[in-house]
């Protein structure tokens, strides 16, 4: 919220829906911190809807592996890796990503690196659910079962809204899970912003031998915010000061 209130741009909808998951993943789940930044055992980590990559800048932030005052002082400026899109020029990113439909298919490749070297890393990927409109998520689907890429995991981001409306008017995705589970995948939903669902399909996922694991998390788009849930203008609006100050005041009770 800072940093799309201070930067005047950003995707504080998307950003909301997945910061759930993403602080599972970086706190609970996965095999990374800032002394892994170059061990090649290291869990990878890709966020495939790159738009919201604030929720990403805020985590690293936090694990103290991008310095605040280094981001503050340079998002946006010319020549800053701090751009509005996941840079791999800053170290804990893997990929550069924004261009939706392609993080899927380079994570099939880390995890078939993987397998192929033996190294034990696990590789995460969370998508959007408009995301799913690419085809070349499913051409990456079809691989990762193909290559029974159990130590792959990825996320779709359930939130029911994409840039200019609802998923299921622009293109109708369900059953987002069974299309999954034909593609080969152990796909399971849950309410994403319950950690204990997020823990337990995690842990299941590290369970299933022989497949990639698909987890549909159903979230809110602006979740935590009451004017910003489930209303699409929010995928891509900047908070005015007033807004910016009853965000917070909601923010604050929730996490008080
Ligand atoms: C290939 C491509 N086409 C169009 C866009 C522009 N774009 C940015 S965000 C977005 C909507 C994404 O919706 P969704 O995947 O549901 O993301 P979320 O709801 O999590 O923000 C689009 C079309 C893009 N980034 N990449
Ligand atoms: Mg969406």
């Amino acid at each position: 919220l800072d940093i799309v209130y201070k930067f005047n741009c950003g995707h504080i909808g998307g950003d909301f829906s997945a910061i759930d998951m993403l602080t599972y993943l970086f706190y609970s789940e996965m095999n990374f911190n800032k002394e892994k930044l170059n061990d090649p055992n290291r869990d990878r980590f890709v966020l495939s809807k790159g738009h919201t990559v604030e929720c990403l800048y805020s985590i690293l932030m936090d694990l103290g592996i991008i310095s605040r005052q280094e981001f503050y002082e340079s998002f946006g400026h010319l020549g800053t890796k701090y751009i509005f899109h996941p840079s791999n020029k800053i170290k804990g990113i893997e990929m550069n990503s924004g261009s939706l439909g392609h993080g899927l298919a380079v994570s099939v490749g880390m995890a078939i690196a993987a397998k192929r070297t033996n190294a034990d890393y696990r590789t995460y990927v969370v998508m959007g659910d408009g995301e799913q409109d690419e085809g070349s998520v499913w051409e990456a689907a079809m691989a990762a079962s193909h290559y029974k890429l159990d130590n792959l995991l990825a996320v779709v981001d359930r939130n029911s809204l994409q840039i200019s409306g609802p998923t299921e008017k622009i293109m109708s995705l369900e059953c987002l899970e069974s299309r999954y589970a034909e593609f080969g995948w152990n796909a399971v939903t849950i309410d994403g912003h319950n950690f204990d669902q997020i823990a337990e399909a995690l842990k299941k996922a590290r369970e299933t031998k022989g497949k990639p694991t698909m987890i549909i998390s159903k979230t809110v788009k602006g979740k935590g915010v009451s004017f910003m849930e489930n209303e699409c203008i929010w995928h891509h609006k900047e908070p005015s000061e007033q807004e910016y100050k009853e965000a917070c005041e909601e923010l604050a009770e929730v996490y008080k």
